[in-house]
């Protein structure tokens, strides 16, 4: 098995270090910076004889070099400044995607795709019409992230670990995401038996302006370690057939009423990409502030049409 990270910055060098560490498959790190991915795989290769994993690691400026991957995690682009919107990302990010689109259409063309470059569901449509996979071979990481930190901030609140909380959040990766309080619970008990509507709406606040808050404090750059984690988690469901049912922007067919965009949707995940998506029953609120999401991002998908 063979992994493709493009762009070795910060997420991508993080992608490659879990990805390595779980001894999941070969990473190959793709960068258009000379020496940055070479120098990163060397380090990252030399930690495995303490850590103990035995995949090989390397790191080019060639895109032929990614040929036979089956998994390609794309990463390359700007990230935000601190001030700067997802959206304002949007027209300079469009460029490198479709460039790296293209060399994964070239190179890669059975591989599946995992968008993580930010506007994250514009550029996994980008990333779709580039190299012409169909919507089973591309999907965008953002509504694991988006869920792994609303279960921490609940956990925090409520004193409990973090993964005995269960949570989906919807929507497009940005300010209209939709967590779901009403499939949200805590070893099973719904979390609004254990929190008052106040906390939660102040925790669902904190969890759509989670990667601003991490932009601000970094002062330059954004989130990594988590990023990397979520995206790590969707690599390991497809390279080991998993079926893991996670919240993935994918290209919409008409489940919940939406079409013609990628949004975050509840999806199964396996060997051959998008294998499903779930039908969850929502309330009424729930379904419009998913359908309001979807035509927020389809705004941004007819900018770059
Ligand atoms: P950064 O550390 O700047 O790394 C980006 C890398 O991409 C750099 O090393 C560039 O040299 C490289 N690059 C640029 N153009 C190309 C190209 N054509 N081919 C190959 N490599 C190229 O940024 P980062 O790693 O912190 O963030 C990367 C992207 O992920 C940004 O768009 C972020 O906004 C986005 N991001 C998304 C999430 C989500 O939850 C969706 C979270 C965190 C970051």
């Amino acid at each position: 098995m063979k992994v493709a990270v493009i762009g070795a910055g910060n997420v991508g060098a993080t992608v490659a270090q879990k990805v390595a560490e779980a001894d999941l498959a070969d990473v190959v790190m793709l960068d258009v910076v000379e020496g940055v991915p070479e120098g990163k795989a060397l380090d990252l290769a030399q930690s495995g004889s303490v850590l103990d994993f035995s995949v090989r690691v390397t790191g080019t400026n060639d895109p032929a070099d990614i040929a036979g991957a089956s998994v390609v995690v794309v990463t390359a682009g700007l990230a935000r400044k601190p001030g700067m919107s997802r959206d304002d990302l949007l027209m300079a990010n469009r460029k490198i995607v479709a460039s790296v689109s293209a060399q994964i259409g070239q190179h890669a063309p059975d591989a599946v795709l995992i968008m993580v470059t930010n506007p994250l569901d514009v550029m996994a449509y980008v990333a779709m019409k580039e190299t012409g996979f169909p919507r089973e071979r591309v999907l965008g990481m953002a509504g694991v992230l988006d869920c792994a930190r609303f279960r921490l901030f609940i956990a925090w609140e409520l004193d409990v670990k973090p993964t005995d909380v269960t949570a989906m959040v919807l929507g497009g990766h940005g300010d209209t995401m939709v967590p779901l309080l009403s499939h949200t619970t805590v070893g099973g008990v719904p979390v609004s038996d254990l929190i008052d509507a106040d906390r939660l709406e102040a925790i669902v606040q904190r969890t759509r302006t989670g990667g601003a808050e991490i932009v601000k404090l970094l002062g330059t750059g954004s989130a990594y370690y988590a990023p990397g984690a979520s995206a790590c988690l969707m690599v390991e469901a497809v390279v080991k057939d998993l079926k893991r049912v996670l919240p993935v922007s994918v290209w919409a067919e008409g489940e919940y009423g939406i079409r013609d965009t990628f949004v975050g949707l509840p999806a199964v995940i396996g060997a051959n990409g998008l294998e499903g998506v779930i039908t969850m029953s929502l309330s009424d609120a729930e379904t419009a502030a998913l359908r309001e999401s979807a035509r927020a991002v389809r705004e941004q998908i007819d900018k770059v049409r």
